[in-house]
């Protein structure tokens, strides 16, 4: 059976984890701490970046939540989550990919920076952008792909949720807000979102893995 190496506080888990049980697959979650365990040696065979998430299908391991959800696609294709028209299929990947490259590191700073200063000032005022470029794109549609679920709505909608569980208000985007109240309304959703506990603990777990990152740095 599939093994899904995950932690529920890691967005980037979550978008997996979102796939697997949208798609209805069968695996066996194997539970990562992030507490050292993802730098043992037989982790790092699987993930020499000690990240989450990490499959291993048939034997095939997998990184990187984006090259995962596309081999989840290719390998177990129904129900679709990529359109096959070419418009609706782009919509989809600049989605993921300006959700990874623009919004996930400005939200970082919007959560973890202090609201005066320059850093969280510029955060905003790209994730403005983002937000306006979100609601172009889904345009008339309930979801990125068009009227049915697609993997955009799994990666933009986790890592939006970052900002929405710390507090941002996606009033100013109501085709946005609306988006995400029917995402938050699907049954997989309630089961593998954060509550308030949990949203802090994803803090303070990422606090202590970055801290450790710049310390390894500045013994380069
Ligand atoms: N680009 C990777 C990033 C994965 C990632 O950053 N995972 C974090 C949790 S969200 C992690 O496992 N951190 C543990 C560490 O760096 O030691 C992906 O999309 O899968």
């Amino acid at each position: 059976m599939l093994k899904f190496y995950y932690n529920k506080r890691s967005p980037m888990a979550r978008r997996v984890w979102r796939g697997l049980l949208e798609k209805q697959i069968d695996f066996e979650p194997v539970v990562m701490n992030l507490n050292g365990d993802q730098m043992q040696p037989d982790y790092l065979e699987l993930n020499p970046f000690h990240h989450v998430p990490v499959i291993v299908d048939n034997g095939f391991r997998i990184i990187e939540s984006l090259a995962i959800l596309d081999y989840l696609e290719a390998k177990y294709p129904v129900p679709a989550l990529l359109p096959k028209e070419p418009t609706a299929l782009a919509k989809v990947k600049m989605a993921q990919l300006v959700s990874s490259n623009e919004l996930l590191p400005k939200a970082i700073s919007l959560i973890f920076e202090d609201k005066d200063s320059p850093k969280y000032i510029q955060a905003q005022e790209h994730i403005n952008n983002v937000f306006k470029f979100f609601t172009a794109t889904l345009g008339k549609s309930l979801y990125f792909g068009g009227d049915t679920l697609s993997l955009a709505d799994i990666v933009v909608g986790t890592d939006i949720s970052l900002l929405v569980k710390s507090g941002f208000n996606l009033g100013d985007y109501p085709k946005l807000s609306d988006w995400y109240e029917r995402l938050m309304q699907r049954e997989v959703w309630q089961n593998t979102e954060l509550n308030a506990e949990e949203f802090e603990q994803f803090k303070r777990v990422f606090t202590i893995i970055q801290r450790k990152k710049i310390k390894q740095a500045s013994k380069l």
